[in-house]
């Protein structure tokens, strides 16, 4: 993932991104052409696998436990429901699913497990899989990636200075050191922001240049404008124009030529002439499906006639990179033989009572 050396600076960034809005596509498309098929839009789905109850602050976020918002709250689903999920997503059209977890960082526990079985499953539809669990250690970013993940969420949300203001529970840094986890296990980084919180441009290209200060980029940089949830603190925040939102995915297209450019919440605010002007700044994904995690988004059908209108065609799974190939994951193999070992050991104990002159005697089960 290489960068555009001609922007690798705020005041460079500031510049462009004030650039008269006609002549910023123009340098947008121009440059989204040479890397990219102009006509493909990836559609992702997104799947909220356990959803609220979350114990951070994020002041944009409707499942954060501390604000009273309208999210039902749900424990972590079964892997079967999410097995139909995809096959749903995937039947209309989702090369991508997302899966989400509220919480503030992942636990090695059963729940962990269970998303290491859904990221297998998934895989082992050709579907793309992505998951957003908060924060990870290097070791479980290895079993998800063994497991088949191809991406892996972690927004920084916008720049280290407005950091501050939007989350006090985890740090930047924090955020900086599970994105890195991400890239040592070798799983492709998605990773952007929001825009439309109350910070100034400078913090919009001030996240940009976040990205532009890693070894490597995100393969993937999602575009959120703010979906602004009574009960949190930014439920009374202006809507940003649509405007805005195309210029900062054109100057993300512009500085980072090689990554994909997601256009992602806050597609109900805009109309399909503000969404058309991103897919030519090169935008080439969508979240489809008229939900996003827990907020609305627009309908499929909508979605269909804007693609038919403006002649986009949906991107095909690994169109940006090889299929993973999932490993059997040690822990649980080794947790399915103790469960073996404990289910024959029962068996044998409940045979020998039915034998004639059978003494009762202690057990002791495989842990
Ligand atoms: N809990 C995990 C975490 O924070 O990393 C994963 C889920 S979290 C909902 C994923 C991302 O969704 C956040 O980092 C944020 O960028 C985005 N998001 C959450 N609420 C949003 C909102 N109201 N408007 C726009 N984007 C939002
Ligand atoms: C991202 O940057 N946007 C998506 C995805 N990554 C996980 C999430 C948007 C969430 C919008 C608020 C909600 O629906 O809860
Ligand atoms: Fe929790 Fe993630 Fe929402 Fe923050 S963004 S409150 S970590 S679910």
């Amino acid at each position: 993932m290489k960068v555009n050396t001609q922007y690798t600076t705020i005041e460079s960034l500031l510049e462009l991104y004030n650039k008269p809005l006609l002549e910023l596509v123009f340098e947008a498309a121009t440059v989204h052409r040479e890397h990219h098929d102009p006509r493909e839009v990836q559609m992702s789905s997104l799947l909220s696998i356990k959803t609220g109850g979350c114990p951070e602050d994020c002041g944009y976020c409707p499942q954060a436990a501390r604000y009273h918002t309208d999210v039902d709250a749900h424990k972590l689903m079964s892997v079967d429901s999410v097995i139909e999920q995809a096959q749903n997503a995937k039947q209309n059209g989702s090369s991508r699913l997302c899966m989400g977890a509220a919480w503030r960082e992942v636990r090695d526990n059963k729940d962990f497990d269970n998303v290491i079985e859904m990221v297998r499953a998934v895989n082992d539809l050709d579907m793309e899989v992505c998951c957003t669990l908060g924060m990870l250690s290097e070791n479980q970013a290895e079993r998800l990636k063994n497991a088949g993940l191809f991406a892996y969420n972690h927004n920084l949300d916008t720049s280290a200075d407005y950091y501050d203001d939007v989350i006090s529970t985890r740090e930047y840094e924090d955020r900086l050191n599970t994105i890195e986890n991400a890239r040592k296990a070798g799983i492709s980084v998605c990773s952007g922001g929001i825009i439309g919180m109350g910070e100034a441009v400078e913090d919009r290209v001030g996240l940009l240049m976040s990205y532009m200060e890693m070894e490597t980029p995100p393969e993937s940089i999602p575009i959120n404008a703010l979906v602004a949830v009574e009960g949190t603190p930014m439920a009374d925040q202006k809507p940003i124009e649509q405007w805005e939102m195309i210029r900062m995915v054109a100057t993300t297209r512009i500085a980072f030529p090689q990554s994909v450019v997601r256009l992602s919440a806050g597609r109900t605010k805009m109309n399909m002439e503000g969404q058309a002007l991103c897919f030519m700044a090169g935008a080439s994904s969508i979240f489809a499906g008229d939900k996003l995690l827990t907020t609305p988004n627009p309908e499929y059908n909508e979605d269909m006639e804007m693609f038919k209108i403006l002649g986009l065609i949906p991107k095909k799974s690994f169109a940006d990179g090889e299929k993973p190939v999932s490993k059997p994951d040690a822990i649980i193999e080794e947790r399915k033989k103790k469960e073996k070992a404990r289910a024959e050991q029962l068996a044998e104990a409940r045979e020998a009572s039915t034998r004639e002159g059978f003494e009762p005697r202690k057990v002791t089960l495989v842990k």
